[in-house]
């Protein structure tokens, strides 16, 4: 409910706190904090759905074995503004799961996302205790939900600019940076600091560390930032946009990371999960991470093509999406080999110091034919799996015609 039904609460979660209250147990809400699922994503020219619609199974039947009473997803549900069809069903899918389970469910929106259609018939949803958040409309909003310890007052901040913010602030009070942006933004609701809050939000927090090559799109703008302080009045702050899992500051002010990896280094830097809340009283909030288990991980493979073809290797990474690096000499034919042993390889890439097996071309005759260039260039690509660039061109065309003139002499 709005901040306007002020008293009236969630009626999911008044049947919650009382579940609770019968199960004497001391554990007063428990929220999971999803973000940046990205649905739709093409990953190295992949598209992932069957990954995605996968990880969102599992996060639904973890939310029903652990008894999660809400679940909140802090932003970029969707890979862009107009999702794939199949993204779409996806989501309505999880909807659905988390709906027949009762769980309360709040999602807003990213960047990637598009407000209107993000919160298409949100006020219907809203009697089913799905709370959608599209667009920022000059006023922070609040959803009331009760437990066995009292209110918990939900917070939704859909993604925000300067721009956005200043569409609903008179001339004199119009900001130019992020941070004035959400202050602003914040300054709209009353939050009274001795009842327990929780912020929803999708921006750049200071101290946020992105990963080198990570899935993030967006240039690092410094003037972005947000001081991370200006949430001090709130027990949880969850967070999306970055997709590397982290707290800021404090434990409870916390990037969830996206659910599944969506570049190879990621893979190596985390582990994709969610966050876990479990709420008590004012101050008394403890946080976990649940990981998850992809139906493909990424992962990046390198050795000789011997090794890389070896049974141990095979069973290790044949499901896995894979990035092969070849070491050492690899002939043409080896990229459906790798495909073989792989079959959801993305990328193939070659070691420094590799090199194409020298092969003596069948129509060895016709080299007497041909001109010295076009066979030098012949040479280079199928050693480098590329053309030569001109200033490659024009060094070897003088090396050839030094080389030549010197055999006349
Ligand atoms: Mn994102």
């Amino acid at each position: 409910m709005n901040a306007g039904f002020a008293g009236i609460y969630s009626a999911l979660s008044i049947m919650h706190a009382f579940r609770d209250i019968m199960n004497h147990g001391e554990i007063g809400m428990k929220i999971a904090h999803l973000a940046d699922l990205h649905l739709g994503k093409i990953v190295n020219n992949y598209p992932v759905l069957e990954d995605q619609r996968r990880i969102l199974n599992q996060i639904a039947e973890k939310a029903v074995k652990k008894e999660i009473d809400t679940i909140i997803i802090a932003g970029d549900i969707y890979d862009r503004p107009y999702p794939a069809e199949e993204a779409a069903e996806i989501m309505n899918a999880f909807l659905r799961d988390l709906r027949a389970a009762d769980i309360d469910v709040f999602l807003i929106a990213g960047n990637h996302d598009s407000g209107p259609h993000l919160e298409f018939a949100a006020e219907i949803l809203e009697e089913m205790n799905i709370h959608i958040f599209g667009s920022w409309k000059g006023k922070l909003k609040c959803t009331d939900l009760l437990d066995r310890y009292g209110p918990l007052h939900v917070y939704c901040l859909p993604y925000i600019t300067p721009e956005k913010v200043n569409a609903y602030l008179p001339e004199e009070k119009k900001v130019s940076t992020f941070a004035d942006a959400f202050k602003a933004a914040l300054a709209t609701a009353e939050i009274d600091p001795r009842e327990r809050n929780i912020l929803v939000a999708h921006q750049f927090f200071e101290g946020a560390v992105l990963c080198e090559n990570g899935s993030e799109d967006f240039a690092d703008d410094k003037d972005d930032h947000i001081p991370p302080e200006l949430t001090d009045g709130f027990d949880y702050v969850a967070l999306g946009h970055i997709h590397t899992p982290q707290s800021i500051r404090r434990s409870t002010v916390r990037y969830a990371g996206t659910p599944l990896n969506y570049t190879f280094e990621e893979a190596e830097l985390f582990t994709p999960g969610f966050a876990l809340a479990e709420l008590r009283d004012k101050g008394q909030f403890r946080i976990s991470t649940i990981e998850l288990s992809p139906l493909h991980p990424m992962a990046s493979i390198h050795g000789t093509m011997a090794e890389l073809g070896s049974q141990k290797m095979r069973e290790a990474y044949g499901n896995c999406r894979v990035k092969a690096i070849v070491e050492g000499e690899y002939r043409e034919e080896d990229g459906d080999l790798l495909k073989e042993w792989y079959p959801y390889l993305m990328k193939t890439e070659y070691a420094e110091g590799s090199a194409a097996a020298f092969e003596v071309p069948p129509d060895i005759a016709s080299v007497k034919t041909r001109a010295p260039m076009e066979l030098l260039e012949e040479f280079y690509e199928k050693q480098n799996h590329r053309t030569m660039n001109e200033e490659q061109r024009e060094y070897l065309r003088q090396m050839a015609e030094t080389v030549f003139s010197e055999v006349k002499e």
